[in-house]
C-alpha cells in the first residue's frame, strides 16, 4: 500500500467547477475550480499547484496558449482556485487543468476537465467588494415567455364524458407547445438548449426527451429569481435543413399549483398559468449561431395531461394524446398560436445546483389484493417520488387510480389522514390501446404504499416506485456491527433523499413540503457527511437570502411563502447564520460566508435592536421553542438567548475569516455580552461543599439552567455559553437528566442534534450509546422496531397503545430527528475534522466503540477520501485510518493499555509521519501525516474508563511491552 509505485503517487482527481462535475451553463464569473488528491504514500502532500484554463484542450498542452494561467501557487492547503482570468464569455466551453507539485520527490501530476458557461454571464462582481450582487444582467436572451390562452382551452377542451365527473381540484390542463423549424444548412457543430418555465417543464427535441432533470427549473422565490437549465442537444438535431421540432409540456408546479398549506388561489403565490421560455442555439462549423426561441410562432393546445399538481397528483387521459405531436411532420394547423406574456429576462439565473433526478427504482415487496379491482403495493421503503405502471388493454374511458400513503391502517388500507389536503392521487384514463406505461411527470408523493384501483390483476413486475430528489452526489457511507444502527443510518439517508427536492423540505407527503430553516440547520451536519451538498445549499442559501424581510430578518421558511409567518423564530432564522458557517467549514469555500455575511450581520443586529439588554425575550417572530420536545418545555428565553449568542459568535467568526476585523471585534463583543446575559439571567451556581469555584467532581459545584431541561444544558454546552470551568457541572447535570429519563432523550428538533455530540465531548459516550440503543419511545429505534423506514416527525408518531398521533401533524418522513446521523460518523466511527479545521485539513479520529464490535465510515471530503474503520476481536482493537494528502490527523486509538499500541505491526516510533501525542482516559493519541495507518491495541471494554481530557505530558516509555499481533479486519481493503 505504501510502496512507491507510480500509480500510487500524489495525483489530483474529482475535479469540480463550483462544486459540480462538468457543469453545463454556469453564470458565475469567477467560478471555483477545485480538485481532490490521492496518494498511496505517507506524507505525500502537495507543495503547490497551477491551474490553466483554455478554450481548447490543446491550449493546455505544452507550448499551448492558455486563456488564463494561475502561475505557480504555493498554498499547500488549497483545495481549489477561483478563476480570475479574462472575463468568461457566455455559451462557451472552457477546458482546464490542474497540475499539483508534490512536496517530496517526484514529478508533478495533472488532471483536466471542462465547464461551460450559460446563455448570459452574471456581472463580474468582486464578491469581496459587493457580496450582495450576484444576478446576471439579463441581457442576451431573445426568447419570450409563452403560454396558452386559458379561454381557448375552455372552448377546445370541454371535458369529455367521464372527465367531467373527475375532481381536477380547480386545476386546468397542462399546455403543450411545439415549434417546427428547419435545421441549418450543413452540419451542426454544437447545439445547446437553454430552458426555463414559470411552472415546470419537460421539453423534447425530435421526439426525444431532453436531459433527465425532473421538476425543472426547480423552486425558487419566483418574484426574485427563476432558474434555467442548459442542455447539450447536438446529438438530437437533424442536420441538413430538414424539419426539426421542439415540443414542451408545462405544468403548474410551485408557480401556480398548490403550495404549502394555504388553500390555493390563482396567483396567490406567484402566477396563475404556467409559461415556457426556451432558446435553442445551433452553431455551425464556422461558429455562426442560429437561434430558435419561444415566441408567438409556437403552436399550442392541451394534451394528455389533464391536470398536474405537486400536492394533488396528476391525471393523464390517453384519449387526448396526439401521437407524433413531438415529431417532425406532425400537422399542428388546428393548434392555437402561443400567447406571449412578456420578455422579461431580469430574474433568470443559471441553476447552480444539480437538478432533481430519478435516482432509484424500487420493485414491490408485496402486492396485496384488497378487493375486486383494488390492490395495495408495498415498496418496502418510504420515499419521495412516483409510481410507474405498465397497463395492458385499458378500455376507452376506463380508469386506473393510484393513491399513495406512507403507512397502512389496521385494516390494511392506506392511512391518508396525515396527508391533510394533499390528494396525492394519480389517474390514468384509457383509450383502448394495447399497452401503455403511466408515469406522472409533474408531481411527487411521499409514500411507501400505493393503492391501484381499476385493474382486475396487478402483477409485481408491472409496477415500480421511482425515487426523486435533488441529485446531490453521495459522499459518505457508514457501517457498524449493530444491524439496528445500520438500519437507522438507512432511515436517516432515505429521509435526506426524500426531502432534498429542489429545496430542503420538512416532509414530502402532506400539504406542506416547505423549506423550514431549523430542520435544515439541525440536519445539515448529517446531510453533508452523507452527500456533497455544496451546490444544493449554494442554491438554497440564495432562497434564504431572497426571503429576508425588509428589516433584515431571516424567515422561517425559504422560499418565503404567503401564509407562513415571515419573521424568524429562534433556531429557525438562525439557520441563516449557522448553515453558511457549516458549509464554509465543510467545503473550505469562503464564498459561503461572503454571500451570507450581510444577512448574518443584519439578523443579529435585528435581535439586538429589539432586545437591548441582550436577553432575547422580545420575539422578532413566532417561537417554536424546542419543537415537538416530549418533556417539560425549555423556557423560550433560554432557547432564544442561546441562539442569539451562537449567531453573534458565528457572525464574528465569519467576519474574521473574511478579514473584516472591526466587524469581527464588534460581534465578538456582542457575543460575549449575550453570553454574560445568559449566565446572569438563566444560570444558578451553587458552590460545592469545599467552596472552591469550578471544582469538578461529584462533590463539586452544581449548576442549574432555568427550566432544568436537557435542551437547556445541550444548548449551553454546544454553544460554549458557560465559563469553561462551569461546563463540567452543566455536563454532569445533563447526564443526570438523561440518566433519570431512562436513560432517554426528551428533546425536540433543536436539542436532538446536540445530544450525542455533547455527551460524547464531555466524556459520556456511554450515555450517547445508551440513547442510540434505546428502544422505547422516545428513541430512534422505537420507530424502527415498529416498521419505520424513514425518520418520523414525532418520536411517537404511532404507538401500540395510542395508534396514530394527531393526523394534522404526523409525518413519517421528517429528517430533523435524524440529525443523530452526524454522530454515527463523527462519534461511533470516529471520522471528524478538528474544531479549528476547514475542508478536512485537520482530522480528529476518535472512535467511540461502546459495546459495538466494529464500525466504519468513508467520506469523500473536498481534500480527498477519508476512511476510518475499527474492529474489536477478543481483547484487541484494530483501527485503520486513511488521511488524504494535504491533511493531518490526530488519531485517538481506543485502548485500555497504551503500551500495547502497534502501528502496521510495529511499536510506533516518532518519525516524519507519526508522533506520539499523549494518552487520555482509554486512549493513546498520535499525530499523523497523510496516508494510511493501521493501529492495533489491547482493548478490554469493561475496563474502559470514560473519555476525558488528553494528558499530553503523560508520555509513554519509549520501549513499550511486547507487540500485540496485528490483523486485517474482514473488510479492511474495502475501505481504501
Ligand atoms: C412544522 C414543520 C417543520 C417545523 C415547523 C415549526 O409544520 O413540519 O418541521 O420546523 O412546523
Amino acid at each position: 500500500m505504501s510502496g512507491p509505485s507510480a500509480a500510487g503517487r500524489l495525483r489530483p482527481y474529482g475535479l469540480r467547477c463550483d462544486h459540480r462535475v462538468t457543469p453545463l451553463g454556469i453564470d458565475e464569473p469567477g467560478p471555483l475550480l477545485s480538485w481532490r488528491l490521492a496518494s498511496d504514500r505517507r506524507g505525500d502532500d502537495p507543495a503547490g499547484h497551477r491551474v490553466r484554463v483554455g478554450r481548447r484542450p490543446e491550449d493546455l498542452a505544452a507550448g499551448g496558449e492558455p486563456l488564463w494561467d494561475s502561475g505557480p501557487l504555493t498554498d499547500s492547503r488549497a483545495v481549489g482556485v477561483r478563476y480570475t482570468g479574462p472575463a468568461l464569455e457566455p455559451r462557451t466551453r472552457y477546458h482546464w487543468q490542474v497540475t499539483v507539485d508534490p512536496a517530496g520527490p517526484g514529478a508533478p501530476s495533472a488532471a483536466g476537465t471542462w465547464f461551460e458557461t450559460g446563455l448570459v454571464m452574471a456581472p463580474a462582481v468582486d464578491p469581496a467588494v459587493d457580496p450582495a450582487v450576484d444576478r446576471p444582467a439579463g441581457d442576451g436572451w431573445r426568447a419570450s415567455w409563452i403560454t396558452h390562452d386559458p379561454d381557448p382551452i375552455e372552448v377546445m377542451d370541454a371535458p369529455t364524458e367521464g372527465e367531467a365527473a373527475l375532481d381536477h381540484h380547480g386545476l386546468t390542463p397542462c399546455p403543450v407547445l411545439r415549434r417546427a423549424f428547419p435545421g441549418i444548412p450543413g452540419a451542426v457543430s454544437r447545439a445547446r438548449l437553454y430552458v426555463s418555465a414559470r411552472g415546470l417543464y419537460e421539453i423534447r427535441l425530435n421526439g426525444t426527451r431532453v436531459g433527465d432533470a425532473e421538476l425543472a427549473p426547480g423552486w425558487t422565490d419566483y418574484h426574485h429569481r427563476i432558474q434555467y437549465q442548459t442542455y447539450d442537444v447536438t446529438e438530437l438535431i437533424r442536420d441538413g435543413g430538414g424539419e426539426n421540432v421542439l415540443a414542451a409540456t408545462v405544468a403548474d408546479g410551485w408557480w401556480s399549483g398548490f403550495v404549502g398549506f394555504e388553500p390555493r388561489r390563482a396567483g396567490a403565490h406567484y402566477g396563475s398559468t404556467p409559461q415556457l421560455l426556451a432558446e435553442l442555439h445551433l452553431v455551425d462549423a464556422d461558429g455562426r449561431t442560429t437561434r430558435v426561441v419561444t415566441d408567438h410562432t409556437w403552436r399550442t393546445r392541451t394534451g394528455t395531461v389533464r391536470h398536474a399538481d405537486l400536492l394533488m397528483g396528476e391525471c393523464h387521459d390517453l384519449r387526448r394524446s396526439a401521437d407524433g405531436w413531438d415529431l417532425p411532420g406532425f400537422d399542428d394547423a388546428d393548434w392555437s398560436p402561443a400567447r406571449v406574456t412578456d420578455a422579461d429576462h431580469r430574474l433568470l439565473v443559471a441553476a447552480p445546483d444539480e437538478p432533481v433526478r430519478a435516482t432509484a427504482e424500487l420493485t414491490p415487496r408485496t402486492v396485496t389484493r384488497l378487493r375486486d379491482g383494488v390492490h395495495v403495493v408495498d415498496f418496502g421503503q418510504n420515499l419521495a417520488g412516483r409510481v410507474r405502471l405498465r397497463v395492458d388493454g385499458l378500455a376507452h374511458g376506463a380508469r386506473v387510480t393510484l393513491r399513495h400513503a406512507e403507512v397502512l391502517d389496521e385494516d390494511g388500507e392506506l392511512y391518508t389522514a396525515n396527508l391533510r389536503t394533499a390528494a396525492a392521487t394519480d389517474l390514468l384514463i384509457g383509450d383502448g390501446r394495447a399497452h401503455t406505461v403511466f408515469e406522472p411527470r409533474f408531481t411527487y408523493h411521499g409514500f411507501r404504499y400505493a393503492e391501484v384501483t381499476g385493474l382486475a390483476e396487478l402483477a409485481a413486475p408491472d409496477i415500480v416506485a421511482v425515487a426523486l430528489h435533488s441529485d446531490t452526489p453521495w459522499a459518505g457511507s457508514f457501517d457498524c456491527s449493530d444491524p439496528d444502527i445500520r438500519r437507522l443510518h438507512d432511515c436517516v439517508t432515505w429521509g435526506q433523499r426524500s426531502n432534498f427536492v429542489s429545496v430542503p423540505t420538512d416532509c414530502p407527503q402532506r400539504d406542506e413540503r416547505l423549506g423550514w430553516l431549523a430542520d435544515a440547520q439541525v440536519f445539515l451536519p448529517t446531510a453533508a457527511l452523507n452527500a456533497d451538498v455544496a451546490a444544493f445549499f449554494t442554491k438554497w442559501l440564495r432562497d434564504v437570502d431572497d426571503a429576508r424581510t425588509p428589516d433584515g430578518g431571516f424567515t422561517n421558511v425559504a422560499p418565503r411563502l404567503v401564509g407562513v409567518a415571515d419573521e424568524g423564530a429562534p433556531g429557525w432564522a438562525d439557520a441563516g447564520v449557522i448553515i453558511p458557517w457549516h458549509l464554509y467549514r465543510t467545503y473550505d469555500d469562503p464564498r459561503f460566508l461572503v454571500r451570507a455575511l450581510p444577512g448574518m450581520c443584519a439578523w443579529v443586529e435585528l435581535i439586538r435592536r429589539h432586545n437591548p439588554d441582550l436577553v432575547w425575550r422580545h420575539r422578532v417572530g413566532p417561537h417554536f421553542s424546542d419543537w415537538l420536545a416530549p418533556g417539560t418545555p425549555t423556557p423560550r428565553e433560554v432557547v432564544a438567548t442561546a441562539y442569539f449568542a451562537h449567531s453573534a459568535h458565528l457572525t464574528a467568526r465569519a467576519a474574521e475569516v473574511l478579514g473584516h476585523h472591526d466587524l469581527a471585534r464588534e460581534h465578538h463583543r456582542l457575543a460575549a455580552g449575550v453570553r454574560a446575559a445568559f449566565n446572569d439571567r438563566f444560570v444558578t451556581r451553587t458552590p460545592g461543599p469545599d467552596g472552591q469555584d469550578g471544582q469538578d467532581g461529584p462533590d463539586g459545584d452544581s449548576l442549574r439552567i432555568d427550566g432544568d431541561t436537557q435542551t437547556g444544558y445541550l444548548l449551553a454546552l454546544a454553544f460554549h455559553l458557560l465559563p469553561g470551568e462551569q461546563a463540567p457541572a452543566a455536563a454532569r447535570r445533563l447526564a443526570e437528566l438523561v440518566e433519570s429519563a431512562g436513560p432517554g432523550l426528551v428533546t425536540g428538533f433543536l436539542g436532538v442534534a446536540l445530544a450525542a455530540p455533547v455527551l460524547d465531548a464531555h466524556g459520556r459516550a456511554d450515555l450517547a450509546h445508551a440513547l442510540l440503543r434505546r428502544t422505547e419511545a422516545p428513541s430512534w429505534l422505537f420507530p424502527l422496531h415498529h416498521g419505520a423506514t424513514t425518520i418520523w416527525e414525532r418520536w411517537d408518531g404511532w404507538t401500540p397503545d395510542a395508534g396514530f398521533r394527531a393526523p394534522a401533524m404526523n409525518s413519517f418522513n421528517h429528517y430533523a430527528l435524524g440529525s443523530i446521523g452526524e454522530w454515527l460518523y463523527r462519534g461511533v466511527a470516529g471520522l471528524d475534522q478538528s474544531a479549528d479545521s476547514t475542508g478536512y485539513r485537520h482530522l480528529t479520529v476518535r472512535p467511540a466503540p461502546g459495546d459495538l464490535t466494529h464500525a466504519s465510515a468513508r467520506y469523500e471530503s473536498v481534500r480527498g477520501t477519508v476512511t476510518v474503520r475499527w474492529e474489536r476481536r477478543g481483547d484487541t482493537l484494530s483501527l485503520r485510518v486513511r488521511v488524504p494528502p494535504g491533511a493531518t490527523a490526530e488519531i485517538h486509538v481506543p485502548t485500555t493499555d497504551p503500551r500495547s499500541v502497534r502501528e502496521s505491526g510495529e511499536v510506533p516510533v516518532d518519525g516524519a509521519h507519526l508522533t506520539f501525542a499523549g494518552t487520555g482516559p482509554g486512549r493513546a493519541v498520535y499525530r499523523v501525516a497523510s496516508g494510511v495507518y493501521r493501529f492495533t491495541a489491547a482493548y478490554v471494554p469493561a475496563g474502559t474508563p470514560e473519555r476525558g481530557p488528553l494528558h499530553r505530558a503523560a508520555a509513554l516509555p519509549r520501549t513499550p511491552g511486547p507487540a500485540t499481533p496485528t490483523h486485517a479486519g474482514p473488510h479492511e481493503e474495502d475501505m481504501t
